[in-house]
C-alpha cells in the first residue's frame, strides 16, 4: 500500500459460514475499526476455510457478500483498508502446500478447534479440517503481517503460524517471514452461547436461539436474550460458578465500555431479569445501526463486487511477491 511513513500491517479474516454474530463483532471486528487508521490493513472473507465444513454453494457466495458488507457498515473504509475474499488470490492454496510440508501431524493434531469440529464431523473427517490452520498461517503470512486482531479461540492459530514462520526463517534465512502477534481484547474475548454458557457463542451453532447475528431484528435479540440460559441463585455476580450471568456482563462491558467490577455494583441487590432487559436494550443499540447498513450494502452488488475486485488485485501482487520469496528461498523454479 501507498502512504509516506511504513506502517505496520495488520491483517484478518472471518469465515462466511453464516451470518456473524455479536461475538465475531466484539472479539474480532471492532478492533479491526478501532485500528484500522493506524495500519496497513487487509481484511478479507476465508470462503476456503468455510468449505470445510459442508456448505450449500448458493448459501456460501451470498454469504461471502453478506461478510464484506458486514465489514463496512461495521466502520472498515475500503478506501484505506483492503478488502477481498480468499479464494480469489490463488497464492493462499499455494503458499498453504509449501507450509503443509513443513508443519508436524502432532502440532496439528493438538488444536483445539480441530478436535472440537473433528468431533462434530461424524465418521468421515475431511482432511482440511485438519490442515486449517496451515491455510490460515498461509493467509497471515503471505501479507508480512504484524499484527493480527482476533477472538481468544484463535490464539493457538496464531502462535503455530508464528512457529511456522520462525521454523522456514531459520532454514531459508531471517528476512523470509515476518512472525506476527495476536491482538485479543481485554474484556469480549470469547462470548459464550446463550443457550450453553460453558461455550463459545459460534455462527455455525445449529441452535439459533445460542447466537445474536448482527442480521437479527430487534425484536429477535430481545427474545433470544431474555431467554439466554442463567444460573441458579439470583445475585449478580462476576462469578466461574455463573457463566450465564458473567456472559451477559461481559456483553454489556465490552459493548459500553463500563467495567464489569462497575456493573456488579451496579446491579447490586437487583434481579438476572432486570440484567437481561439492559444487555438487549445494549446489543440492539449496537446492532440496530449496523444491521440497516449491511442490509442496504448487500444489495449494492456491483458496488460490492467492484470493491471486492480491486481489494483482490492488490493482494494478488503483495502475495505474489511473498510468494515468489518463498519458492526462490526453497529451490522451486
Ligand atoms: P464457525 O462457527 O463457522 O466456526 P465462528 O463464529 O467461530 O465461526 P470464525 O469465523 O471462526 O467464527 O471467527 C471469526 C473471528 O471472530 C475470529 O477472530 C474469532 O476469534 C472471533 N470469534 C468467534 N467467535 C467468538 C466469540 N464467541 N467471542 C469472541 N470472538 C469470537
Ligand atoms: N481461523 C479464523 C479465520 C481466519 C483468520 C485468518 C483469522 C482464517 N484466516 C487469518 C485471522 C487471520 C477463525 O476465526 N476461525
Amino acid at each position: 500500500m501507498s502512504g509516506a511513513t511504513q506502517k505496520q500491517v495488520m491483517l484478518s479474516a472471518v469465515q462466511p459460514s453464516s451470518g456473524l454474530t455479536i461475538g465475531n463483532y466484539i472479539g474480532a471486528l471492532r478492533n479491526w475499526v478501532k485500528f484500522q487508521r493506524d495500519y496497513e490493513c487487509w481484511f478479507f472473507a476465508v470462503n476456503l476455510h468455510a468449505i470445510t465444513v459442508r456448505q450449500d454453494p448458493k448459501e456460501l457466495r451470498e454469504q461471502t457478500y453478506r461478510a464484506v458488507a458486514t465489514y463496512i457498515a461495521a466502520g472498515i473504509d475500503p478506501e484505506h483498508a483492503t478488502l477481498f475474499v480468499q479464494s480469489q488470490v490463488p497464492q493462499h492454496a499455494e503458499l498453504a502446500w509449501l507450509l503443509n510440508c513443513y508443519c508436524y501431524m502432532g502440532e496439528l493434531g493438538r488444536m483445539t478447534q480441530f478436535k472440537d469440529k473433528s468431533q462434530k464431523a461424524g465418521e468421515n473427517i475431511p482432511v482440511g479440517l485438519f490442515t486449517y490452520p496451515v491455510l490460515m498461517a498461509a493467509d497471515i503470512l503471505l501479507y508480512d503481517t504484524e499484527l493480527v486482531p482476533v477472538g481468544a479461540d484463535q490464539k493457538q492459530h496464531i502462535e503455530l503460524t508464528r512457529d511456522l514462520a520462525i521454523r522456514m526463517n531459520n532454514a531459508y534465512g531471517e528476512d523470509l517471514f515476518k512472525v506476527p502477534q495476536p491482538m485479543i481484547p481485554p474484556v469480549g474475548a470469547r462470548i459464550m452461547s446463550l443457550q450453553d454458557p460453558t461455550s463459545k457463542m459460534s455462527k455455525s451453532d445449529p441452535d439459533p436461539n445460542a447466537s445474536v447475528f448482527l442480521s437479527d431484528s430487534d425484536d429477535v435479540i430481545r427474545k433470544k436474550i431474555k431467554r439466554a440460559v442463567t444460573d441458579s441463585g439470583s445475585e449478580i455476580t462476576d462469578d466461574d460458578s455463573k457463566p450465564g450471568v458473567k456472559n451477559l456482563l461481559s456483553i454489556q462491558s465490552a459493548i459500553t465500555g463500563t467495567s464489569i467490577a462497575e456493573l456488579v455494583r451496579q446491579y447490586a441487590g437487583k434481579q438476572y431479569g432486570h440484567l437481561k432487559v439492559d444487555t438487549a436494550e445494549i446489543v440492539v443499540q449496537a446492532v440496530s445501526p449496523l444491521r440497516a447498513e449491511a442490509e442496504r450494502l448487500y444489495a449494492e452488488r456491483a458496488h460490492l463486487e467492484k470493491i471486492l475486485a480491486r481489494g483482490a488485485e492488490k493482494a494478488r501482487e503483495k502475495a505474489g511477491r511473498t510468494l515468489k520469496r518463498a519458492y526462490e528461498r526453497i529451490g522451486l523454479l
